[in-house]
Formats: C-alpha cells, structure tokens, sequence
C-alpha cells in the first residue's frame, strides 16, 4: 500500500521555497495517492527557541497555508504533530535504533546549529529521528519534499532498514523520497548560493507567504543578479546562481521548464525579465495568499480541521506503535 507522509515546521516565515518545492506538489499528489498525511511539525519546530504565542499563531498558519493551496482536509489527513503521541513514542525508540554515528553526518545539524554545536539542543541533533518516526509511525511509504530533506530521509531508510533486522521482520516500509519540479531548491533572492529560508535574518532574501504584491515585486526587483543578459538555454546560466534562480522561480510558477522561460526571455536583460517575474508571482501567488489570509482568520474552523486530522491520524498510528512495541518487548496492559 502506498501512503504519502510530508510536513512543513511551524516556524514562521512561509516562504515561496516551501510552496513551490513543498506544498504545491502535495496538492498534485493528493490526486495520484488515496492516502495522504500533511503535518505540521510543531515538535520539529521547537528544536530552535519559539516563542509560544508565536508558534501556536504560525502553527495555524501552515495548516491555513495547505488549506489554501488545495490540499482538501476531507480527502486527507492535515494535523499538528503533538496532537499525536506516537510520534513521540516512536521517535524514543528510533533514538535508540539509530547510531551516533549516522547522526554526526547530518549537513543540516552542522549548519543550523553553526560553530556553536555544544549550546545547540539535543532534539535539534535527534530531528532526523522524529522525522523517521513522523513517517513510520504511519508505515508512510513516499516523502514528498524539497532537496534539503533528502539526507534526513536517507537516515529514515537506514532506521527502519535496522528496526526490521534489529527485531527480524519487514515490519517497517523502506521509504522513497519524492523530489519533484523544477524548484526542488529555490534559492535566497540575496545570494544564489544560500537556501531560500525562513530563518534568514535578511526578510528581503525570501518572498513570504504573507508578504503582499508590493513587497512581492519590491523583492523582485532588489534581488541580487548580475550584468549579463539573459541566455538562450539553460546550460548558459551555468556559474550565474541567481540568475539561474529567478529563472527556476518563473519556470516553476509558469509550469515549464528553464528552456522555456529561455526561449522567452533569452537575450534580454533584468530591467525586462525582474517586472515580467513579479506580475506572474503575484499572479500565481496572492490567489492563495487571499484564501489563506480568510482561514487564519477563522481559527475555529482551522482548529477543528486540525483537530479532526488529529483523531485520524491517532487512529492510523495507535495500532502500529502497539505492534512496534510488543516487537520491542514492551509489557502493555
Ligand atoms: N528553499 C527551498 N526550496 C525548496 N523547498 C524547500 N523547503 C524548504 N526550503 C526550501 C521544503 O519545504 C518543506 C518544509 O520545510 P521545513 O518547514 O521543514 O523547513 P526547512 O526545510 O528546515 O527549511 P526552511 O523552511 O527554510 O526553514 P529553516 O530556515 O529553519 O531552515 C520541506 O519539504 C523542505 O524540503
């Protein structure tokens, strides 16, 4: 059986890289998978410092984010991850199964913790585990996400790869990443070489979710770019990040490829390219911004979807976490 588990972090600042490399393509799932999970991953969030106001403001703002990109809470299961405690549970377990080792070669932990590793906390270090657990707590078998995550999944294939061994039996799905589209990795508007991300002190690196179409076409028109004009095919952005990166943004938003948008735009320069960008992403982009402005909102309504996800969710992983645990040797009453 197939199932698609992914998740987004509450952790304010929804950006463009996360709807195009993330949420987006979860809408076009939901049509080629009967069974879907989106999560908002509030236990990931908290690895980093959030303020609780905050973070229960933002969690609602994923789960208004998804709702408004597509993703019908009738057709799938959108929940907050404390809602559920086998992800938890499990993810005590997977600490257990997992090696040290494996955890030190984690790029993520490196960069988000910085030079300062000995102040960063533990479950910023243990993510990759709750992030297996997140996945196979519902015996999930495809993970949509962007670039970024594809170490992290790895790691969930080693760990249930050692569980079924460890305990001798398949019980555990291999999963499979799901990169797809041509903005699996959308950069900073600042620096070609940088990771679009909501962590970036520097708010005019990203387009917000929420930024509206002012600050979406100022952002445009400050990115970073360089001299040249624009190339006729792909292979001529070689060397040239940032401009290979608004090209990927236009061709994402668009539905075509780079030699698309190229065959288009090729030989101009940025004076023309950067307005034709900002009228298609407010274009593309503030239909979903308005709907998702509605649903944060009515919080009543997001709360209810979050939490009926939640009983669903709770009821997909309940027997499976019991099953792990009498192959653990847990005594339950
Ligand atoms: N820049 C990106 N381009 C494409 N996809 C991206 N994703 C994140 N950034 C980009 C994908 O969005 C999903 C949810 O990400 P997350 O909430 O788990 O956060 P993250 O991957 O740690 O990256 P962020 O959003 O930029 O946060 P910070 O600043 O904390 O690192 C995932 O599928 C991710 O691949």
């Amino acid at each position: 059986m197939k199932r698609i588990f992914s998740g987004v972090q509450p952790t304010g600042n929804l950006h463009l890289g996360n709807y195009l490399g993330a949420i987006r393509n979860w809408v076009r799932l939901q049509d080629e998978f009967d069974d879907c999970l989106f999560c908002v991953v509030d236990l990931h969030a908290i690895t980093v410092w959030q303020e609780p106001k905050d973070l229960v403001a933002n969690i609602r703002e994923v789960a208004a984010a998804m709702m408004a990109a597509g993703i019908d809470p009738a057709r799938n299961v959108i929940f907050n991850q404390s809602q559920v405690s086998a992800h938890a549970e499990l993810a005590w377990i997977f600490n257990c199964v997992a090696r040290l080792g494996w955890l030190d070669r984690m790029t993520q932990f490196k960069e988000k913790a910085g030079k300062d590793k000995e102040r960063a906390s533990v479950g910023l270090y243990a993510y990759p585990n709750l992030m297996a657990a997140d996945i196979l707590a519902y015996k999930g078998t495809h993970v949509p996400v962007g670039e970024d995550q594809k170490q992290h999944l790895e790691l969930a294939r080693d760990i249930a790869q050692k569980f079924n061994h460890d305990y001798g039996q398949e019980f555990f799905p291999v999963v499979e990443p799901l990169i797809f589209g041509t903005a699996t990795r959308v950069m900073s508007l600042r620096d070609g070489w940088s990771k679009m991300s909501k962590s970036d002190p520097a708010d005019n690196s990203r387009i917000n979710m929420t930024d509206d179409a002012d600050g979406i076409a100022r952002k445009i028109k400050k990115a970073k770019t360089d001299s040249e004009p624009l190339p006729s095919e792909a292979p001529g952005l070689n060397g040239r990040p940032e401009a290979s990166n608004l090209v990927g943004i236009y061709a994402a938003l668009a539905d075509t490829d780079m030699d698309g948008v190229l065959g288009e735009f090729g030989g101009q320069g940025f004076g023309a390219f950067k307005p034709a960008l900002a009228d298609l992403a407010v274009a593309k982009l503030s239909p979903v911004q308005d709907q998702m402005r509605r649903l944060i909102d009515d919080t009543t309504y997001v709360e209810s979807v979050l939490r009926c996800g939640a009983e669903k969710a709770n009821d997909i992983a309940t027997p499976i976490l019991r099953e792990v645990q009498d192959l653990v040797g847990f005594l339950r009453p």
